[in-house]
């Protein structure tokens, strides 16, 4: 399906010209790092190159007042005295002769993402761009933003492609206030911001920031703000953010396009964010957000100021939105408290406006979360600032293999286990082991096998794979699970709709809910998986599920997030229609949405919660609140 890359060099002709601390950062040399490494790595050429275009008046329009449109089209033809002079307007922002030019191709290359998704002539796609967009508002320029390209873009696929809901994900470590007002009001548009905030000592210092703020009228719960209160967020805190609050809303919400402010200031090493996620971190972030609204996913580029950091995560981004396995995930012990404390506050203010959270821990609002500290050092020290090179990976050149009977036709963007003897029941546990080998040798990424009996299948896969960590889940109402080794080899995740089994040890979870899979997939299974770290994923289906295809493809998508994308799916024979469907999410397709009727129920969540506070001792990602 492919994935746009929107890039022009006009973009690096403008730069500040005069002496400006709070500005010296914004470079030209963020977007000519970015492109160069994209190139270097070879991922630029896997990319469907996209023109830029002039964003028109109206387009700007969209979002911006007619006065403040006029005040920027008069900078070109400014000296250099009234630049400095119009700069004063507005809060760390700086004008130059080129930029209103480069802030409409900056709308513009947003805009044509939208059109190259919206008219598929790709899935997915990134836009490299500058002047960033995600601070300006209606009649101001602010944090090195002219003009709100993402904002634009959200109300540019609502008009002209009839787009119902838009998700604006905005991983920047600034919030996009300008996004905020821009949809403040409008239940269409949900935005989700996580930004460092440090009780609002930080920039820009809004009230508007906090966790409490949730959008106004209709728009009310759709805004999301997750305040960062210390500098310093790892891995496992951008993960239990997502896991916990936005992707459970994200499926709530049904959204048709995805729209990302992505900005990597976010990341480690960069100087206005101070925190230490790695630039890994984004291949998950966009791994998990690609299944959403059939795939169509567009990310604009915002903030990042360290060029290292900012061209390895920009590189990681594309790498996983061309679909290639997210790397494996690096020191997940789990979100630290003052994390914990912001994930309570979000859940506990939006419990009333999400199903999925209407059992949250409720807190008192008036109670302020200044409180607690997050463990360790308030300051990143210098030894904290160094991270990995991230590893240069090559995608298997094969993808998927399948073994399946004769006469079932192949699926598209698989090939067939050949069969190598005459009895069936023998021949399918040779190819099953065939396949299990390839996957250890790294020729496949993942499999998938249509079996008479799967758990003598998952024991038979279980014989192959002695020295690996195996994340067994297991979908639908098995009574004879294999006998499972509890040594820690593997963990066994079961849903079923039938009353199970109650944990027998920390590596077998039942999960036994009526509805609100989603849910259970988001803030239970992925927490899990993630801490667990497996070496494979084995994920079987027996008849008597509950589990739709839809959901079940979104489960397949998620998993391949782990194990470096190793993922063995074992379907039992009545189950014969998924195979087709899970070939086709296994190969890399979108996902289907499991539409808004998805959404759980009372009973599910408050079972889930109950589930999910009981394993916490064992598993840190899966915790919601702070130590009270
Ligand atoms: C897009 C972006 C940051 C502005 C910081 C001003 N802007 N102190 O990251
Ligand atoms: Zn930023």
């Amino acid at each position: 399906m492919g994935t746009a890359l929107v890039f022009d060099e006009e973009m690096t002709r403008y730069k500040l010209l005069w002496f400006d601390p709070a500005c010296v950062i914004e470079t030209p040399e963020r977007l000519t790092v970015s492109h160069e490494a994209l190139v270097r790595t070879g991922l630029a050429a896997r990319c469907v190159p996209t023109p830029v275009r002039e964003a028109s008046d109206d387009d700007i329009l969209l979002v911006h007042s007619k006065e403040y449109l006029e005040a920027v089209k008069k900078t070109p033809y400014m000296t250099l005295d009234d630049l400095k002079e119009f700069t004063l307007n507005y809060g760390d922002v700086y004008f130059h002769p080129n930029i209103y030019h480069c802030a409409k191709l900056a709308v513009g290359a947003a805009l044509q993402l939208v059109d190259a998704v919206m008219t598929g002539k790709v899935r997915n796609g990134m836009a490299l761009v500058r002047p960033p967009g995600h601070h300006s508002m209606r009649s101001a320029a602010s944090g090195f933003c002219v003009f709100n390209n993402v904002a634009i873009a959200a109300k540019y696929a609502q008009q002209k492609y009839a787009v119902q809901r838009v998700l604006i994900v905005d991983w920047d470590i600034h919030h996009g206030q300008g996004v905020q007002y821009a949809f403040e009001d409008d239940p269409s548009v949900l935005y989700f911001s996580w930004h460092r905030y440090e009780h609002q000592e930080f920039w820009p210092k809004l009230r508007d920031s906090d966790y409490d703020c949730v959008g106004k009228d209709k728009g009310a719960g759709f805004t999301i703000n997750v305040p960062w209160n210390k500098i310093g967020m790892q891995n496992s805190d951008y993960l239990a953010v997502f896991c916990h609050v936005l992707l459970p809303v994200a499926y709530e919400f049904c959204p048709d396009l995805v729209l990302v402010c992505a900005g990597f200031d976010s990341a480690i090493g960069d100087p206005e964010g101070e925190m230490c996620a790695t630039p890994d971190i984004f291949a998950h972030l966009t791994h998990l957000l690609m299944n959403l609204a059939g795939g169509k996913l567009c990310a604009v580029l915002e903030g990042g100021y360290n060029l290292t950091s900012l061209s390895q995560s920009v590189c990681l981004t594309v790498q996983s939105l061309l679909g290639d396995p997210p790397p494996r995930p690096t020191d997940l012990q789990g979100p630290c408290q003052s994390a914990l404390e912001s994930i309570q506050c979000v859940r506990s203010a939006h419990r009333k406006y999400w199903s999925c959270l209407q059992h949250a821990v409720q807190r008192p609002p008036s109670d302020v979360s200044t409180k607690l500290e997050a463990h360790g050092e308030a300051r990143v020290s210098k030894a904290d600032l160094v991270w990995p090179q991230p590893a240069r990976h090559l995608p298997p050149a094969l993808c998927t293999a399948a073994v399946i009977p004769e006469d079932l036709l192949c699926p598209l963007g698989c090939f067939r286990i050949p069969r190598e003897q005459r009895d069936v029941a023998v021949s399918t546990w040779s190819s099953l082991a065939a396949l299990v080998g390839r996957l250890q040798r790294n020729e496949i990424r993942n499999g998938l096998a249509l079996v008479s009996d799967v758990s003598m299948a998952m024991a038979h896969v279980f014989g192959h794979t002695p020295k690996q960590r195996v994340l067994a889940v297991c979908v639908g109402d098995t009574e004879a699970l294999p006998g499972l080794p509890e040594d820690g080899k593997t963990l066994t995740v079961h849903f079923s709709k039938e009353a199970l089994d109650k944990p027998r040890c920390k590596y077998y979870i039942p999960v036994c809910l009526k509805k609100g899979l989603m849910q259970a997939a988001c803030s239970l299974l992925l927490p899990l998986s993630y801490q667990y770290d497996p070496d494979l994923v084995l994920l079987t289906r027996v008849p008597g599920s509950h589990m739709d295809q839809s959901e079940w493809q979104q489960l397949v998508g998620l998993l391949q997030g782990l194990a470096g994308g190793h993922v063995l799916v074992l379907i039992q024979e009545g189950e014969k229609a998924l195979v087709g469907p899970t070939a086709s999410s296994l190969s890399g397709s979108p996902a289907s949405s499991p539409g808004p009727l998805s959404a759980p129920g009372a009973e599910d969540i408050e079972a889930l919660e109950r589930l999910k506070y009981r394993l916490t001792t064992d598993w840190k990602l899966l915790q919601t609140s702070g130590e009270c």
